[in-house]
């Protein structure tokens, strides 16, 4: 018997189809971000990584221009099984240097959108409010500057146009994506005003006409950043009223809250209030540090929520972490996976009876059950997965390769 096939029957045993968890993960996109190949960097701008996030360590092999990127991403794909999305910030236009954010248009991700198509996955976008001379004082949407403000009002309209034309090019609806880095250091004699002034840039933004079948825009809240550490403009609460308020959708990173909050319980209230939910997932170690996603307590909880709310086809998952302290595509590929490893270990758990056991306060039960799975031979099941992915368990050995071949000289 294969150790597969005993699996599935000690999982069976504990009223758990393998079979059916396998088919469900086939079926999950994660929208992988572009980002953790060049550390944040963009290829627009040439300023540093700015707005409150950083990415630490200078590994090997940086993508420095927009075909390196892509040939990383080639090789990230290659080893990460399942179904995925291309996740790009604006940052990531290919210009000749000389074009505004607020005049990108959809022939500067022409490249893009070809890479998503030779790959058969669609686009997912984000406007870049960071890393960029027009960003005053650290204010973008919330400037009571009008000229910067209007500035960047008019880079959402164009990211809104272009996340449309991947849409239409790609066939799959484009997740766009709002977060501003806005905030201040120390305590803001006015936390109405900032606030006012990004609900009326987003209106603004808003009012440009879109087919709403094809792109989903997010808002994505934070509660600090490394220079706003007393008040950031998108608070959750700014977040979440306003997606409620024009129907958008809201946005969770699980790096963005106080430290002892769960994002995985905040989901089926979120669930009970919106069509669909968004989440950036990523690591947060002391702050929102941003590291590689790993198969831990955090990302299982999130990934248990999302199955057992039967939630799987009402989130949008993307993956949002930048390390360049180690081989950038392995920090892909093991990030990814271990997304894709929590979704099987909540989809290999047996919910309704679980919930049953919860309903008739049969505590003792719902304990044992749970600890019980907890030893149960979760990695035949994975090993199953990256088999009919076709993909390869072992990730390092091609990695290395490619950074003795590839990464090593870029220099
Ligand atoms: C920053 C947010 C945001 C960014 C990306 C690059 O704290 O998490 O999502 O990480 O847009
Ligand atoms: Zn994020």
């Amino acid at each position: 018997m294969s150790r597969y096939t005993e699996a599935k029957c000690i999982y069976e045993k504990l009223g758990v189809s393998t079979e059916d968890a396998l088919s469900a993960l086939k079926d999950i996109t994660v929208s992988v971000h572009c980002w953790q190949g060049d550390d944040v960097c963009g290829f627009d701008s040439g300023e540093a990584l700015s707005g409150g996030i950083q990415a630490t360590g200078n590994y090997i092999g940086k993508a420095r221009t927009p075909e390196e990127l892509m040939m990383d991403i080639e090789k990230a794909f290659s080893l990460i099984p399942g179904k995925k999305k291309l996740n790009l910030h604006a940052c990531y236009a290919i210009t000749d240097g000389t074009v505004g954010r607020d005049q990108l248009n959809p022939e500067h991700f022409e490249k893009w959108v070809e890479l998503a198509k030779k790959h058969g996955v669609g686009i997912d976008f984000n406007p870049t409010f960071f890393s960029h001379p027009m960003v005053k004082d650290g204010l973008t949407l919330s400037s009571p500057d009008e000229q910067v403000r209007r500035y960047w009002v008019n880079h959402g309209i164009a990211c809104l146009k272009i996340s449309q034309y991947f849409a239409e090019k790609t066939g799959f609806p484009c997740v766009m994506n709002i977060w501003i880095p806005d905030g201040y250091k120390d305590i803001p004699a006015d936390r109405f005003g900032p606030r006012a002034r990004f609900k009326a840039s987003l209106d603004e933004i808003l009012a440009t006409e879109y087919d709403k079948e094809k792109v989903y825009i997010t808002l994505e809240s934070k509660v600090f950043g490394i220079g706003v550490e007393s008040y950031t403009v998108g608070s959750a609460e700014f977040c979440l009223s306003y997606a409620d308020y024009k129907g958008i959708t809201p946005l969770m990173d699980n790096g963005h809250y106080h430290p002892t909050e769960s994002v995985a319980d905040k989901i089926s209230s979120l669930l009970l209030f919106n069509d669909k939910i968004a989440l950036h997932v990523t690591r947060a170690v002391r702050w929102d540090s941003d590291h590689v996603v790993l198969f831990d307590d955090e990302t299982r909880a999130i990934a248990a929520e999302i199955v057992r709310c039967n939630a799987i086809d009402r989130v949008f998952l993307a993956t949002d972490y930048f390390d360049a302290s180690i081989n950038r595509i392995s920090a892909w590929v093991t990030g990814v996976r271990n997304l894709q490893k929590a979704l099987l270990f909540a989809l290999l758990t047996p919910y309704e009876r679980l919930k049953e056991l919860q309903d008739n306060n049969n505590m003792t039960e719902l304990m044992f059950v749970s600890e019980e799975l907890k030893t149960a031979p979760f990695g035949d099941v994975w090993q199953e997965f990256l088999d009919r992915a076709e993909v390869e368990a072992d990730y390092l050995s091609p990695i290395n390769k490619y950074e003795k071949e590839v990464l090593v000289n870029r220099k």
